[in-house]
C-alpha cells in the first residue's frame, strides 16, 4: 500500500491516462498541450490499443477511413492509407506515426497494467497501483480501457489437455504460427471469427467453423489505394471531420430520413441495392431510420440480406445454418461484420461449418472438440468468443472511492453511470469509450475526440473555478441510467441475446450497455453541460 512507499517511489501527476488507444493517445495530447501534468500508461508495448493486440490472419478496421482517423489536420495531411478498410499492420503504424508528430513517447509507460486505486479523501487524489509496483499519485484518473480489454474463454471442461494450440485471437503470437495444410478450428462468428475465416480457411489444410449464432455480415467492399490516391479529396477533410458529430454513429453518413415503408416495394429494392453497393455499414447505420426500431422494417432488412447471402452459397443446408428462412434475430441488434468473400469460403472442399445450436459443444480433449454429435481433431484451436466487453476493463480494476466501495462492487447488478463517462462515489474519474455512451454504435476515433474534449474542459474549467474534486450527483446519474434504459426498450436491442446487452457472459447482468441516442444527441448533451457549467455534478 502507499503507506509503506517513500515519496520517491511515487509518481506525483495532475492526470493518469490509462489505454494507448485512440482515446488514451488524444487525452495525452491535449492535457498536455493545456500544461498538465499527464503520464499515459498501457499493458502493451506500444501504441495502438486493440490494434495492438488484435493482430490475427485478416485482423482489419471495418471503420472506413478517413473516418477512423484522428481529425488534426497535422497528421491527416501527412498521412495516406492503403485500402479503404486498412489491416491491424497498418493501423499499428498510423500509431507509430502519431506517437512521433505528437511526441507522446516521452510520457508513456509501456508493459504497465494497473491493477487498483483508491482515493484519498484528504488530497483529493487518486493513488494508482501497477502489476510491476509502481504508484502514481493524481488528481485525475483517466480510463481509455476501450470495450475489448478483458477476453472471453468458456470455461469447456479439458481446454487444458488439449495437445495443440489453443488461441484466443486478441492474444496472437507475435510470430506468426505456420498455419499452413493445419487442421484449424474458429469457434465464435463474431467480427473477429468472420475475419479468421476468411483468412485461415484459405491456408488450412480443414477448417472448422463452430457457429452458435449467425452473424449477419455485410460486403466490406475494400478498396485499394495507390499513388495518394483516397476516398475523398483531402480538402474536404475538415468539413467532413466536422459532420462526425451531426450523425448517429459518428461516420460521414447518417439514417436515411424516412421509413422503411414510406416508399414503395420497388423504390425500397432500388434503396437497399444502393445501400449494399457502397458497402461499409451502410446497409446497418445509413438506412431506414425506423430499421433499428420496427419488426416489421427490420425483417425487410433481412429478407433481402438472406437473398444475398443465399445467392452465394451452393448448398442449401449451408444456406439454412447460415442466414436462416426463418429470420433468427433482429438484424443490426448484434455487431454486424464486415466480410470480403466471407460466404464463399464455404463452397470450397476443405471448409466445414459446425451448427453449434444443433450440437453444442461439451468438451475439449488431447486431440480437439467434441459436440454432442461428434470428436473433431484439430492442431489449432482459435478460440474467438470475444470479452468481457465493455465494462470488463474497468470491472477488473480494483478502483475505491471515498466510502471504500469498489467500481465492480458497485456495478455488479448493474452500470450506473452520469453520460457514460463518470460514476457517482468515484470523484476525478473519467472513463471513455465505456457503459452507457454511444460506445459500440459510434465510431471509434469520433468518441476519442468528443469524450476527450469534455474531459479536457472539465478540467480547465476546474482550473479556472478552483474546484478540486468532480463527480456526478446521484439524480443526474439515475436519470441517465433510465435515459439509457428507455431508449434501448424503444428499440430492438433487448429482443437479440448479445454482448451489447451483456448476453455473453454468463452471470452478468442482461442490461444496455450502450446509449442509443446517437452520437449527435450525445454531442449535444455534452456540449450543454459543460457550457451550463456542469449543473449535473457536484463540484467542490
Ligand atoms: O467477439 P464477439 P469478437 N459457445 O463477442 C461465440 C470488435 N471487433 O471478438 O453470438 C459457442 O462479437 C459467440 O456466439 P453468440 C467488434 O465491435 C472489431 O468477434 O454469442 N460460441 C460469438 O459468435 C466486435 O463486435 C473488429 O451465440 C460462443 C463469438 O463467440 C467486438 O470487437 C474486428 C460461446 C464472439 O463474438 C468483439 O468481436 C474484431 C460459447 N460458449 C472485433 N461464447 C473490426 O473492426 C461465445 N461464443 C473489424
Amino acid at each position: 500500500m502507499v503507506s509503506s512507499e517513500s515519496t520517491a517511489d511515487v509518481v506525483e501527476l495532475d492526470a493518469l491516462i490509462v489505454g494507448a488507444g485512440f482515446g488514451g493517445v488524444y487525452q495525452l495530447k491535449h492535457l498536455r498541450d493545456e500544461g498538465y501534468n499527464v503520464r499515459l500508461v498501457d499493458f502493451a508495448t506500444d501504441y495502438g490499443g486493440v490494434w495492438y493486440w488484435n493482430r490475427y490472419p485478416g485482423a482489419r478496421v471495418d471503420s472506413a477511413i478517413p473516418q477512423y482517423e484522428f481529425s488534426d489536420e497535422s497528421l491527416w495531411s501527412g498521412w495516406n492509407w492503403s485500402q479503404r478498410f486498412p489491416g491491424s499492420a497498418e493501423l499499428r503504424k498510423y500509431f507509430a506515426y502519431v506517437a512521433e508528430k505528437w511526441d507522446l513517447r516521452k510520457d508513456t509507460e509501456f508493459e504497465t497494467f494497473i491493477t487498483g486505486a483508491t482515493w484519498d479523501e484528504d488530497t483529493n487524489k487518486w493513488t494508482i497501483r501497477s502489476k510491476c509496483g509502481k504508484i502514481y499519485r493524481a488528481q485525475f484518473f483517466l480510463l481509455n480501457t476501450g470495450f475489448s480489454a478483458k477476453r472471453y474463454i468458456p470455461d469447456w471442461e479439458g481446454i487444458d489437455k488439449f495437445n495443440g494450440t489453443w488461441l484466443h485471437p486478441s492474444y496472437w503470437p507475435h510470430e506468426e504460427p505456420d498455419l499452413k495444410g493445419k487442421k484449424i478450428a474458429v469457434i465464435g462468428t463474431g467480427s473477429t471469427g468472420i475475419q479468421l475465416a476468411q483468412d485461415l480457411s484459405k491456408i488450412a489444410g480443414e477448417f472448422v467453423l463452430f457457429q452458435r449464432t449467425p452473424n449477419m455480415c455485410l460486403p466490406m467492399v475494400q478498396v485499394e489505394y495507390k499513388g495518394g490516391e483516397q476516398s475523398w479529396p483531402k480538402k474536404q477533410y475538415s468539413q467532413l471531420f466536422t459532420s462526425r458529430r451531426d450523425s448517429y454513429g459518428g461516420f460521414f453518413f447518417d439514417f436515411l430520413d424516412r421509413d422503411t415503408f414510406d416508399d414503395s416495394t420497388e423504390q425500397r429494392q432500388d434503396t437497399y441495392q444502393k445501400l449494399w453497393d457502397v458497402g461499409d455499414f451502410h446497409f446497418w447505420l445509413a438506412t431506414y431510420k425506423d430499421m433499428l426500431f420496427k419488426t416489421d422494417a427490420n425483417k425487410e432488412a433481412y429478407d433481402f440480406w438472406k437473398a444475398k447471402v443465399h445467392a452465394r452459397i451452393n448448398d442449401p443446408k449451408l444456406r439454412e445454418i447460415l442466414a436462416p428462412e426463418i429470420q433468427p434475430h433482429s438484424f443490426g441488434c448484434k455487431r454486424i461484420s464486415l466480410e470480403n468473400g466471407f460466404y464463399e469460403i464455404f463452397n470450397k472442399p476443405n471448409v466445414s461449418i459446425v451448427d453449434l445450436k444443433a450440437t453444442p459443444i461439451i468438451s475439449v480433449d488431447k486431440t480437439g472438440i467434441n459436440t454432442t454429435e461428434k470428436h473433431w481433431d484439430f492442431d489449432y484451436v482459435v478460440c474467438a468468443t470475444g470479452f468481457d466487453a465493455v465494462t470488463g476493463g474497468l470491472m477488473q480494476i480494483d478502483i475505491r472511492g471515498p466510502s471504500g466501495q469498489s467500481l465492480h462492487d458497485k456495478w455488479e447488478k448493474g452500470v450506473k453511470t452520469y453520460l457514460g463517462m463518470a460514476t457517482v462515489g468515484f470523484p476525478n474519474m473519467f472513463f471513455t469509450y465505456g457503459p452507457q455512451a454511444p460506445t459500440a454504435f459510434c465510431n471509434g476515433p469520433t468518441c476519442a475526440e468528443y469524450q476527450g474534449d469534455f474531459i479536457l474542459r472539465t478540467l480547465n474549467t476546474m482550473k479556472t473555478k478552483n474546484i478540486r474534486r468532480i463527480e456526478p450527483t446521484a439524480d443526474s446519474e439515475a436519470k441517465w441510467v433510465e435515459k439509457v434504459r428507455k431508449i434501448a426498450n424503444s428499440s430492438l436491442l433487448p429482443t437479440t441475446k448479445s454482448w451489447y446487452m451483456g448476453d455473453n457472459i454468463p452471470g452478468k447482468p442482461r442490461e444496455c450497455l450502450v446509449y442509443l441516442g446517437g452520437v449527435h444527441t450525445y454531442y449535444q448533451i455534452l456540449e450543454t453541460e459543460a457550457t451550463a457549467g456542469y449543473p449535473n455534478f457536484e463540484c467542490k
